[in-house]
């Protein structure tokens, strides 16, 4: 019965979509029969969701207002209903208006859509920097302003603790505040990776040589889970991203945990 009911809900589309029941949607990781985003968690994400919905209802509107005229016309204008097609070429109004509309249509979409572009890369005051940097196949990260460095490695499937999801677990999770500007400086050591976290809108090449730059403002607490989103090499699917973000003094907690080199030596240890 749920099936069914899943299934219902996906066929009504675009209603379906445009208010994205959050049972379909997940918290920080996919959930089963997800069919739209993760529930966004940082601004930009937010920005993106509406702006998928948004198109999406006029694709859905486009579509069917051409289905419509199809079936209208197959109706209407078929050799038995209408031996004698007429001969007409020209109609001045309708090529206006079917060259004018598309024009708006695609205005609208071109103003939120270059508003999310600028967003994303209108970078807000940092007030905390991290490197994520890609190797086959993990991701080490760096807190450059604290001298904290770790890698963040995958824990198999025999490992895992009850409550953690599979494929998406690491070892030591990014860990940054909540409601705080996090600058991600991205890059690689030996293919391109990608650094992207479904949640909050991000998703960036890492490239061998370059520095990219992201940002994102968490905006709730709790585990948000990524994966590798560049095809890297035989363990691509394996070296996710996971980051957990805490209230300030539980980061100020774990920054003083981190800090000193010989619990950083411990953390590397491990691996
Ligand atoms: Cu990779």
């Amino acid at each position: 019965m749920a099936i069914l009911n899943r299934m219902l809900m996906y066929v009504s589309g675009a209603a379906m979509l445009a208010t994205a029941s959050p049972a379909l949607a997940g918290e920080g990781q996919p959930s089963p029969w997800q069919m739209t985003f993760q529930n966004a968690a940082t601004p930009i994400m937010e920005q993106i969701t509406s702006f998928h919905r948004f198109v999406n209802i006029i694709i859905v509107c486009i579509a069917l207002f051409v289905l419509g005229l199809m079936i209208y016309v197959m109706v209407r204008f078929n050799e038995k209903r209408n031996p004698q097609p007429s001969r007409t070429t020209h109609n001045t109004v309708l090529e206006i208006a079917w060259t004018v509309i598309p024009v708006l249509i695609l205005v609208s979409i071109a103003i939120p859509s270059f508003r999310l572009l600028f967003a994303q890369y209108d970078f807000p005051k940092a007030d905390l920097t991290v490197t994520a940097t890609a190797s086959q196949w993990y991701w080490t990260y760096d807190y450059p302003d604290y001298g904290i460095t770790f890698a963040s490695i995958i824990v198999q499937d025999a490992d895992l603790k009850p409550g953690q999801p599979r494929l998406l677990t690491v070892d030591h999770e990014l860990v940054v505040p909540v409601n705080k500007n996090v600058i991600v400086q991205v890059k690689a050591v030996d293919v391109i990776h990608d650094w992207a976290v479904p949640s909050f809108g991000i998703k960036i090449d890492a490239v061998p040589g370059r520095l990219q730059r992201t940002w994102f403002r968490a905006e709730r607490t709790g585990m948000f889970y990524g994966q590798c989103s560049e095809l890297c090499g035989r363990n691509h699917a394996f070296m996710p991203i996971a980051v957990h973000v805490v209230s300030d003094e539980e980061f100020a907690d774990w920054l003083a945990k981190h800090k000193s080199s010989a619990s950083l030596d411990d953390a590397t240890a491990e691996k």
